[in-house]
């Protein structure tokens, strides 16, 4: 729907990074978890209105368009994520800073196996020469980038066909876990498959179970018309982002089974 606007190299390196920046998990690593930590919260991240929502559709979307987190399990883990959108501001020459929950971002994410690219390889984008011959040789209509929130997907890095001094390109792929997206079809579209929570309040979130691994999510906006012929800047909202472990029923069933044994035991003796 929205034009195609691939990363051309130049306007990359030229753009600032935090309006621009190719796939980077920079201040969005929840980091690793074995049961039984604390919540993890992470704010002040941005993404546009629509970045979740168009890349349902068959053309794809542009990983540019919405933030990329990570996190580790050691052990199989239950856990949920949290997404608020919230009011966002920058201003020249302060970092940028979310504010109060206006509901200004209708939010969504998806759960991906895999990594991007991490330093100090180089990042992920849409517009690498790798991505682009990989999205040629799928079929369907030309695609607007790599992204796509429901199912596996695959983008590059650049090689020295950008840069001389860059080692050889390679294809990072991400694995598709699940998603949850904020309210109905009436924001995020008629694609088929979205489950939205079915209240656009600005908040969603998702709980998964998944085995020990390295994770990635993305996370942008679910308003799909928003998308249609979008200018930019395109970042304009905030992000709160909260990564919970979810105690299994099971273990905490354990437990107390385990207590009452040994309370048990003791009247007994
Ligand atoms: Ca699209
Ligand atoms: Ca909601």
């Amino acid at each position: 729907m929205t034009p195609l606007r691939h990363c051309l190299a130049a306007a990359c390196v030229l753009a600032p990074l935090s309006a621009h920046a190719h796939i980077s998990y920079t201040g969005r690593n929840f980091g690793a978890f074995s049961g039984g930590e604390a919540p993890v919260t992470i704010e002040n991240q941005n993404a546009s209105s629509f970045g979740w929502a168009d890349a349902t559709d068959a053309d794809f979307g542009d990983s540019h368009r919405v933030r990329a987190y990570r996190f580790t399990l050691n052990t199989a883990l239950t856990f949920s994520i949290s997404i608020e959108g919230m009011a966002y501001s920058t201003t020249a020459g302060t970092p940028p800073v979310t504010t109060t929950h206006i509901a200004g971002l209708l939010p969504g994410f998806s759960v991906y196996s895999g990594l991007a690219h991490i330093s100090p390889d180089k990042a992920d984008h849409d517009g690498a020469q790798i991505s682009l011959d990989y999205l040629a040789t799928l079929p369907g209509p030309a695609k607007e980038g790599a992204f796509r929130s429901l199912n596996d997907w695959t983008i590059g890095n650049d090689g020295p066909e950008f840069n001389l001094t860059y080692p050889a390109a390679s294809l990072s792929n991400f694995t598709y876990v699940g998603h949850a997206a904020d309210g109905t079809a009436a924001n995020f579209g008629s694609e088929s498959g979205i489950l939205g929570d079915g209240l656009a309040d600005g908040k969603v979130t998702g709980t998964f179970s998944l085995p020990a691994g390295d994770y990635s999510f993305f996370v942008g906006g679910v308003d799909y018309a928003s998308g249609v012929g979008a200018v930019a800047p395109y970042q304009t909202h905030g992000i709160k982002a909260t990564f919970a472990p979810v105690p299994e029923p099971a273990t905490a069933a354990l437990g107390l089974l385990g207590a009452s044994a040994i309370l048990f035991r003791r009247r007994r003796a």
